[in-house]
């Protein structure tokens, strides 16, 4: 008899943590967030609105790994990318597409008309290039986020 009047003094109790415990429950039972094969988290390729692209026109200067028109730094992304990757489009005009490297290489000392967007760091990130596209306009990821090529196992490491 006191067995069940103790069981019945706790009923209330387990009651209530289990309505305490629901929300949680329903939040668990809830789908997992997207992921990629590998089963990291998938990132969101478009964010919710396209960057606002302004314009930066001058003569482009290069020291050492840095890039700079008119004194701005350029973002071209890290220097493994823009040493390694070949250019989407003859940003110099002279009837090749070369590495990006070489294509800015090229227009070094001439007067440049790029569209990007300033980062926190004052930093002008570069989209478009007198015209040719550079990186997705619409925000996307650049191409070289993740790790770099020879980290995911594809390619030989280059000198950084
Ligand atoms: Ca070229």
């Amino acid at each position: 008899m006191r067995h069940v009047r103790r069981l019945l003094r706790a009923l209330p109790v387990v009651g209530l943590m289990s309505l305490l415990a629901w929300p949680a429950l329903a939040a668990a039972r809830q789908p997992a967030p997207p992921t990629t094969p590998r089963g990291q988290p998938a990132r969101p390729t478009q964010p919710a609105t396209p960057p606002v692209l302004e314009t930066l026109q001058g003569t482009l200067s290069r020291s050492a790994n840095e890039w700079r028109v008119n004194g701005t730094p350029l973002g071209f992304g890290p220097p493994w990318y823009w040493r390694n990757t070949t250019a989407g489009a003859d940003y110099d005009g002279d009837g090749r597409t070369e590495s990006i490297e070489a294509e800015l290489s090229g227009l070094i000392g001439t007067v440049v008309t790029l569209q990007g967007e300033r980062d926190r760091q004052g930093e002008f990130d570069v989209f478009t290039i007198n015209g040719k596209p550079y990186r997705d306009p619409q925000g996307g990821p650049p191409p070289w986020a993740g790790p770099p090529p020879w980290a995911r196992g594809r390619g030989a490491a280059p000198g950084r």
